[in-house]
């Protein structure tokens, strides 16, 4: 009997039912794709790991998190009811507001009966003479499904480096990317944050303010921009919203999906003092505009050089000691590390309760039972929190037992690095679909809208399967390898594969260095539709390999 209704989600475990679709995960991807699975008619199952949906957002309850996209964006766009009744009370939405709404949609659409919480899908099989994905979880369901669509996120598996101690710490330790639910009251506490990535850029000027004494160790110096968050004018809402599609028309039609003023000439036709006062527009603006501010911005290093170096003056503005200003300006090109949006990161450097470690020159050793150590120094604390980012796209795809048909592993498969079909689909793995997969341009756009795309095409080619009595859908080999090409040459003039990134795998120890995002929202979006247009060009369509 389904759990009607209840936000519990339905009931688990044991489960061997059969279904047109199991979809893995129940953030923002995999509460619309169960929607429209349910509006043609498909029978879906979502697997969750976690007690409640929202993904992300679940998860990612560090103090101060909140989107770096403005809120009426960085939304769903599929229900013109949901997208002008849905009020958010700010420009950047905070976490919470985030999983509201994600609960809202669950409730809304009355998804919850479909969704199952608490699961992890430990394995997932394809029976070529079934022609059925024979899915695993860690509740003991063993349940077969027609499709099995991956909407496990860019960013869930998290990364805790294998710092020797790690475990004899005797304080508290948080990842930011799986924060209690409880809210951790850090007042008069000596804090240590590892990473300077956007989680604790986010989170330190909170932190400090609350902290006896927050000791930030650092890596890498990040680009930050401020956010200037504040409530939405009333005007801004009811502008966009009187026009809401075509403002995500013309948002979609852009390089990386989202509203940020691209100017289409180029940084160096312009004087200095012409592109400083073009970048103090920016700077105003807030968020990332920063990457609308030139067409050569990402492509030309000298003209990025130029904006990098209008953020190292601001820094070196802000922060009122050199030294602490010079180690926090970044000498990477602005923009191969996603730039960063803060309220008052760099302001924090100011307050006494704040010291700021170069783990780059002196890198941490160890984790001790009171702090950690690092090649010079040791450091002691109640509370240490590793805002050490996630082993991104890949990770949880591969930390599951995924094999396609004659039992080929995806682990092998990727040995190497991710292979996709535009990012949805892999040779060998039929009727398995990935949202926002390595290939795609997920993480370099606006994920709401690249997520509903996404939700949209594999939709529309589940029921096109169904319409023409077909049931498989593979990629060809050839035009995965032709994908993967295109995808490495698309970013490599690009200044996005010259630093350490997630990007690239680079953050992870071991993991092959390929750049995986694909960069090019509105092309990639003209390709998928091209795609399906020509009768799924670059797959092979056919009937049930049991069929009479
Ligand atoms: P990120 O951006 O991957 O940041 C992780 C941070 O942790 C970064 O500063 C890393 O330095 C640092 N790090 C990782 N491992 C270590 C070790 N071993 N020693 C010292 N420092 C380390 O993750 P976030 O959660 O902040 O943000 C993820 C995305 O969420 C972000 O891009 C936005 O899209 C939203 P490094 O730079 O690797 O030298």
């Amino acid at each position: 009997m389904p759990n009607l209704g209840s936000k519990s989600g339905a009931n688990g475990g044991g489960s061997a039912a059969s279904y047109d679709v199991v979809i893995v995960g129940a953030g923002f991807a995999g509460l619309y794709m169960l929607h429209k699975m349910r509006q043609l008619g498909f029978s879906a199952r979502v697997f969750e790991a976690g007690d409640g949906v929202g993904g992300t957002w679940f998860w990612n309850r560090y103090p101060g998190a909140r989107v770096d996209i403005q809120s009426l964006e960085y939304s769903y766009q599929f229900d013109e009811d949901l997208q002008q009744q849905w009020e958010w009370s700010e420009r950047y939405a905070p976490q919470g507001e985030l999983l509201d709404y994600a609960n809202h949609v669950a409730d809304r659409f009355k998804l919850w009966p479909d969704i199952q919480l608490n699961t992890r899908v430990t394995s997932a099989h394809f029976d070529e003479a079934a022609d059925l994905w024979r899915v695993r979880t860690d509740q003991g369901d063993a349940v077969s499904a027609t499709n099995v669509i991956m909407a496990t996120g860019c960013l869930s598996s998290t990364n805790t480096p294998n710092f020797e101690g790690l475990s004899s710490f005797k304080g508290r330790t948080f990842h930011t990317g799986r924060w209690p639910k409880e809210p951790v009251d850090f007042t008069g506490r000596r804090v240590g944050i590892i990473g300077t990535g956007s989680s604790a850029i986010q989170s330190i000027p909170v932190i400090a303010a609350e902290a006896a004494h927050l000791t930030v160790f650092q890596r890498t110096p990040n680009y930050s921009v401020p956010a200037h968050n504040g409530p939405i004018p009333e005007e801004v809402v009811r502008k966009v919203k009187a026009n809401y599609a075509d403002f995500r028309a013309a948002n979609n039609n852009t390089a990386l999906g989202a509203d940020w003023d691209y100017r289409a000439d180029t940084a160096l036709e312009h004087t200095p003092e012409e592109r400083t006062a073009e970048y103090e527009r920016r700077w105003a603006m807030g968020v990332l505009s920063f990457y609308g501010s030139y067409a050569d911005l990402l492509t030309d290093p000298e003209a990025n050089y130029t904006a990098a170096e209008f953020i190292r003056g601001k820094i070196r503005q802000i922060v009122k000691d050199p030294v602490v200003a010079e180690k926090l300006c970044p000498t990477t090109a602005l923009g191969c590390k996603r730039i960063c949006v803060d309220t008052g990161y760099y302001d924090t450097y100011n307050r006494p309760n704040v010291t700021l470690v170069d783990v780059n020159a002196a890198p941490i050793v160890a984790v001790t039972p009171t702090g950690l150590r690092t090649a010079d120094a040791a450091y002691d604390f109640d509370d240490l929190i590793f805002a050490t980012g996630f082993d991104a796209m890949t990770g949880t795809l591969m930390r599951m037992d995924i094999r396609g048909a004659r039992g080929v592993s995806l682990k092998d498969e990727w040995a190497e690095g991710p292979k996709t079909y535009l990012g949805l689909c892999v040779a060998g793995f039929p009727n398995l679909f990935i949202i926002a997969g390595p290939g795609s341009p997920s993480v370099l756009s606006n994920m709401l809208p690249s997520i509903e795309q996404h939700v949209n095409w594999i939709s529309q080619t589940v029921d096109h399967l169904r319409k023409q009595g077909l049931k498989r859908i593979e990629a060809k080999a050839q035009a995965q390898e032709e994908w993967v090409t295109h995808v490495n040459e698309t970013a490599a003039p690009t200044i996005l594969p010259t630093c350490n990134s997630w990007y690239l795998g680079a953050n992870i120890p071991g993991k092959p260095r390929v750049f995986m995002p694909y960069l090019g929202f509105a092309p990639y979006v003209a390709k998928c539709d091209e795609v399906a247009a020509k009768g799924y060009e670059g797959f092979v369509l056919s009937a049930p390999a049991h069929a009479s």
